[in-house]
């Protein structure tokens, strides 16, 4: 039989690339989606996955990525990982622009992407005897903080699809999983947020002990889609040790108080 495929998108950097590579070191086939060719083109040289560019957040682009996967048969596993955080302004002075992004890359890119490749794992799970549609949130999809906005608004959209989904398709061989990291230590997710901002994105982290980074997240998808066919992690909650909230990260060593 052939392997097993999986779809991993946001593949051009971070928590996605990190899973496209532990997915190719797993042996299985591997089409990461992003919109940035040139760093595909060079993960898909690494790693022998292949790749295929796209903006998620239209529909065609989507639709195109359905007709190419179709073309070479099913897929076994799904990771939405597209998303991101712009900005973090108040809800009373942030733009709604960034609100509007959030939400469809967040959230509405999601739905696009689980709708138009749920035939192919349908297909995937008779293979298989299971098929994985893991969707990557937030801790800011489960608590709310100061600056979090329209990221936090749209993060608990997510998750509520997530909900949403995993009933609609109860009764299917299909395992709807959510992986809810807290801070991780990626070059973009906060360079991002902050709009090219080296300083304020390198502040995050800054004298966090052993702060998480993007191939911790990969090896809880890794894992996850790996267990058993009977088994379904509908969450896991991901964070480092030293951040028990969004708002709560301590910095500084970790020891143990005297007692
Ligand atoms: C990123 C985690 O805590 O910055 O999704 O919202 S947090």
């Amino acid at each position: 039989m052939a392997n097993n495929r999986v779809v991993v998108t946001g593949a051009s950097s971070g928590i996605g690339a990190a899973t496209v590579r532990l997915f190719r070191d797993h042996g299985w086939d591997v089409v990461g989606v992003a919109r940035r060719q040139d760093r595909l083109r060079a993960l898909a040289e690494e790693t022998g996955a292949e790749v295929f560019v796209a903006d998620l957040t239209r529909q065609s682009d989507v639709d195109g990525l359905r007709d190419y996967l179709a073309a070479s048969g099913p897929i076994h596993a799904l990771v939405n990982n597209a998303g991101g955080a712009f900005g973090m302004a108040s809800v009373e002075d942030s733009d709604p622009d960034d609100w509007q992004r959030m939400f469809d890359i967040n959230v509405i890119a999601v739905k696009r992407v689980t709708s138009a490749l749920l035939p192919l794992l349908r297909q995937g799970s008779l293979e298989r005897g299971v098929a994985d549609i893991l969707t990557v949130t937030s801790i800011a999809g489960h608590i709310a903080y100061e600056g979090g906005g329209g990221y936090n608004a749209a993060k608990f959209a997510a998750r509520a699809v997530v909900g949403v989904l995993r009933l609609e398709l109860a009764g299917e061989p299909l395992r709807v999983l959510e992986v809810a990291p807290g801070m991780v230590k990626t070059d973009e997710f906060s360079l991002v947020r902050f709009d090219g901002d080296q300083a304020r994105a390198d502040s995050v982290y800054r004298d966090v002990p052993n702060p998480l980074y993007a191939e911790d997240i990969a090896e809880a998808i890794v894992h996850s889609i790996e267990l058993p066919n009977h088994v379904n992690l509908d969450l896991v909650t991901i964070k480092p040790v030293a951040q028990a909230a969004p708002h709560k990260v301590i910095r500084g060593e970790l020891k143990p108080r005297s007692s």
